[in-house]
């Protein structure tokens, strides 16, 4: 449990700390009704990563993964923003030097207003074309199975980042600097398992930034930070306003 003076150490250093970089993982959307990957209901226990979330099976077999990422925007389609989501909005405004990191591909930190982020494993309402790289935003739901860019007829794919493709790097470089300049890290739900950014907390500490997380339970990163507040997100992220 969040103990009340965590939690006032906490709200202090965010208080006083001139840079705060946030990093969000499936956890904080999970207060919106969105699945998580990795938990008792993740979205691995019914799908296999390898199976879905590779340019491999994308090759492989494209209507699949189509299917599958129009089950999730249809999900996903009726999820709103939660308290922790506006929290972090709020955050955002009274501070100059502020990144939000997050891992989550459901668009919920730019629907709440968040405007300093970099979204690192992509957007689940944005498509790229697999020949020209166009990017362009796409709300259909259901999208049309195949889609085809208006451009060159190429086949379009989700724009998310899969496993074993590499970041973008100004999203890396970006991440970086917010990472070794922060005074506070603040990670929240994510169970800091998928590289790179499982490794975002060790980047911090050891530039000299104060961290802390926010999660249901402990993570591989807990040994690590300064502090640990166990809970729900949507609960906690508001309290530290
Ligand atoms: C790359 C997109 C260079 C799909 C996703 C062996 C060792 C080390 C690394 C590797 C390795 N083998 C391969 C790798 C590299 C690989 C990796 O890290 N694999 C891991 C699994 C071992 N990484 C990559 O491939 C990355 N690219 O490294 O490039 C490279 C290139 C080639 C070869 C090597 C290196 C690309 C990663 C792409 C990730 N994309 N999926 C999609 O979304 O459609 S990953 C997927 O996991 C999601 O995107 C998600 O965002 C991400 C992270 O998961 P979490 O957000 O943490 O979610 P999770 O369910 O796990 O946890 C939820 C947490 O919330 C839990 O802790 C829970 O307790 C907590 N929680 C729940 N409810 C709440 C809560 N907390 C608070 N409040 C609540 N209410
Ligand atoms: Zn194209």
């Amino acid at each position: 449990m969040a103990t009340g003076s965590d939690l006032g150490i906490l709200k202090e250093k965010i208080a006083t700390a001139r840079s705060l970089t946030i990093l969000t993982g499936a956890g904080i959307s999970a207060d919106s009704g969105v699945p998580t990957f990795r938990g008792a209901d993740g979205l691995w226990r019914t799908f296999r990563a390898e199976d879905l979330a590779t340019p491999e099976a994308f090759e492989r077999d494209p209507r699949l993964v189509w299917e599958w990422y129009n089950w999730r925007r249809e999900l996903i389609a009726t999820k709103k923003p939660n308290p922790a989501h506006e929290a972090i909005v709020e955050l955002e405004r009274h501070r100059r030097e502020f990144w939000l990191i997050t891992q989550n591909v459901d668009g919920l930190h730019p629907a709440a207003g968040s405007k300093k982020l970099s979204e690192i494993h992509g957007n689940i309402w944005k498509v790229r074309c697999s020949t020209c790289g166009t990017i362009e935003d796409n709300h259909d739901v259901p999208i049309a199975i195949l889609p085809i860019c208006r451009h060159c007829n190429g086949l379009l794919r989700p724009h998310i980042v899969w496993f074993g493709e590499s970041l973008f790097p100004s999203d890396l470089a970006r991440c970086a600097s917010a990472l070794q300049s922060c005074e506070v890290l603040l990670v929240i739900g994510t169970s800091g398992l998928v590289y790179p950014a499982a490794g975002f907390a060790t980047v911090a500490k050891e530039a000299g930034a104060f961290v802390a997380e926010i999660n249901l339970e402990p993570t591989p990163q807990s040994g690590l930070v300064d502090l640990s507040l166990q809970g729900r997100a949507r609960d906690i992220v508001p309290l530290l306003l």
